[in-house]
């Protein structure tokens, strides 16, 4: 199943599930809206009500993409599905390479559809994007000693199993930082993470979420985290 996350996707979200349920028939997908002012959430709830695969959340309130998934997550584990996705409702995430992903999570904990591994590509971010997503995630990998080369990606699957070990009730990041989060902590459980190269395309509708607060709570938290795992390795006492 597929957590679909909308702020503000009216012109985008009827194409993008067309597209998700033509390539991909046997999945279900959970759309959950913050109340968006421009009516994604009835138009969600319209195709709802037209195909059994497609489930609604309403959240009164945008707090935030983190708390918005963590919510779906809930929701999906609660209805014991055995494997959990993210995707962008914007186009972004090509969802006819669902298929890449759902190959690697059946020998995966977790799968990232990667911009930054071979392979991998972006089209029309505009430069200072492409830029932010690359140092950023140099300085995430250096900071919280991961392999992963898109740390902030977006388009995954876990394993259920996954997402009932890494207590989501102590994710503190609220915005995309979250991406982040998720992925420090089922490296830190010991999951195995594969990356499957993807094509990322910028929105052509509607317009980005993404604001100066999320780049400075990732800042924040990634330091942080990067702080305590350098004071538990001085700690640690020297192996032999
Ligand atoms: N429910 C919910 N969805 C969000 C929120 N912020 C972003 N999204 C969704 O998350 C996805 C990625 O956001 P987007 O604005 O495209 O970010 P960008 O691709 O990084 O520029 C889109 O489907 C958005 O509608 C939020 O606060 N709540
Ligand atoms: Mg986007």
């Amino acid at each position: 199943m597929v957590v679909l996350p909308t702020y503000n996707e009216a012109a985008s979200l009827r194409g993008v599930l067309g597209r998700l349920l033509g390539a991909n028939p046997d999945i279900d997908v959970l759309v959950v809206d913050d109340g968006s002012p421009d009516g994604t959430g009835q138009i969600a709830d319209e195709i709802a009500s037209t195909d059994r695969r497609v489930h609604v959340l309403h959240r009164s309130a945008k707090t935030g993409l983190g708390d918005a998934y963590i919510d779906g997550f809930r929701w999906a584990l609660a209805r014991e599905y055995d494997v959990i996705g993210e995707m962008d409702a914007d186009g972004s995430h090509q969802p006819e390479q669902l298929g890449r992903l759902r190959g690697a999570i059946e020998y995966a904990d977790v799968v990232i559809g990667s911009r930054w591994v071979s392979g991998g590509t972006i089209k029309n971010w505009p430069r200072g994007r492409e830029v932010l997503s690359r140092v950023g995630n140099i300085y995430i990998r250096r900071a919280l000693g991961l392999r992963v080369r898109d740390v902030t990606a977006g388009y995954r699957l876990y394993r259920a199993g996954v997402l009932d070990t890494i207590e989501l009730d102590g994710v503190v990041s609220h915005g995309y930082c979250f991406q982040t989060d998720l992925t420090r902590r089922a490296a830190d459980a010991g999951f195995s993470i594969v990356e499957v190269p993807i094509d990322f395309v910028e929105r052509e509708l509607g317009e980005s979420k993404m604001s100066g607060s999320i780049v400075t709570e990732t800042l924040k938290n990634v330091t942080v985290w990067g702080l305590q795992r350098g004071a538990r390795a001085v700690r640690r006492p020297r192996q032999r």
